[in-house]
């Protein structure tokens, strides 16, 4: 892990060179355990040049002692901005950037304690650089992904037509994804039946599932702090022919993308190509939302797709999730995570895509 955390530093450190930064104040679960190996609430650290300061409460110093193998100094305190001011006294370490994401009481105190710094908001300083994934974190997004599959092979035998309510399912694929060595639920599921499914983010309600109906089930896990994030829809009972044109078209738009991601594809690319795919076929109009997302540390993360040029690049894992949804009626989306590679792309979600009808 060491020499994986020592990588990301190196890189933190000349971001901090190109953009003209002496330090840089790091915030954010996510991003601390990203730069440290620490995992844990209330923790902040600073990265200057040939300076690496984390500092943390009494609660969380032993862990950090533990956990963290870079090069840190590691400081015990209620205060951590203070702190860091009085170990840079002295220094010559002024310009200092900073999250713009901050909230604005955080921006407040932050000015406040840095006076006669130069402050620096940065945008998305480490969000950007944890958009391509390391092996480590590959390893991890594709254990949870094969967890994600074996639960929904396993929820398939659960579900029972007129028994069982989209609650039930819920309980069950996150019990199960716990007994297959996940952490925890990656995000609050979307277990969607009938008219609810037309809903692209329709949570679990007490509904019972009936024959006839579709079912949409979005749902994923942690696994060492990465996540999965998965969608299949299946059709409980029997399936009209409309249900059926609807499932291919898009299965087809999801399996168009499969073929087309590789690196070089831009950003307007990725989104359009299943897209078009939809409109050709008459559903533009009920494929409401963006193509996909960034997956990693957080469920949703970037980058996120539309009308940029810029391109996706190697060791991106991105969702692939085309839907449509007829209100009222029902809806259909499918969702697998990609690895991105120079001339193509894997597919780390392996659960069955083949139209499924549960009896
Ligand atoms: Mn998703």
């Amino acid at each position: 892990m060491s020499a994986i955390i020592e990588a990301r530093l190196k890189k933190v450190e000349e971001k901090l060179e190109a953009n003209g930064l002496d330090g840089i104040i790091i915030s954010g679960q996510r991003n601390v355990y990203y730069v440290t190996g620490f995992w844990g609430t209330e923790s902040t650290v600073f990265i200057g040049r040939n300076r690496r300061i984390f500092l943390t409460d009494a609660r969380y110093t032993l862990i950090a002692k533990q956990s963290i193998t870079a090069e840190f100094e590691i400081v015990e305190t209620r205060s951590a901005l203070t702190e860091i001011i009085k170990l840079l006294e002295g220094s010559h370490l002024k310009t200092i950037g900073f999250d713009e994401q901050v909230t604005y009481a955080d921006y407040q105190t932050l000015s406040q304690i840095f006076q006669g710094f130069d402050l620096q908001a940065q945008h998305l300083f480490l969000e950007d650089l944890r958009i391509i994934k390391d092996e480590s974190e590959i390893a991890a997004i594709r254990k949870a992904c094969q967890i994600s599959d074996k639960a929904f092979i396993d929820v398939l035998d659960f579900i029972k037509p007129g028994q069982t309510t989209e609650m039930a399912v819920n309980h069950f694929l996150d019990a199960r994804m716990r007994q297959y060595g996940a952490e925890c639920a990656s995000f609050e599921f979307i277990v969607a039946s009938g008219y609810r499914s037309a809903m692209p983010h329709g949570v679990a309600s007490d509904k019972i599932i009936q024959s006839g109906e579709t079912l949409t089930l979005d749902f994923g896990c942690y696994y060492d702090h990465y996540v999965s994030d998965m969608t299949r829809t299946v059709h409980v009972g029997h399936v009209t022919d409309e249900e059926r044109l609807i499932y291919e078209t898009v299965l087809a738009a999801n399996q168009a993308l499969i073929d087309a991601a590789k690196a070089g594809v831009t950003y307007r690319q990725f989104d359009q190509i299943p897209r078009q795919l939809i409109q050709d076929a008459g559903f533009g109009d009920y494929f409401t939302h963006g193509i996909g997302h960034g997956i990693g540390l957080d469920i949703h993360e970037y980058p996120y797709f539309g009308t940029s040029d810029e391109t996706i690049k190697p060791n991106m894992v991105l969702t692939d999730e085309p839907g449509i949804y007829i209100p009222d009626k029902y809806g259909v989306r499918i969702e697998d995570d990609l690895l991105i590679t120079e001339d193509g792309c894997e597919v780390l979600t392996l659960a069955p895509k083949e139209l499924i009808v549960i009896k």
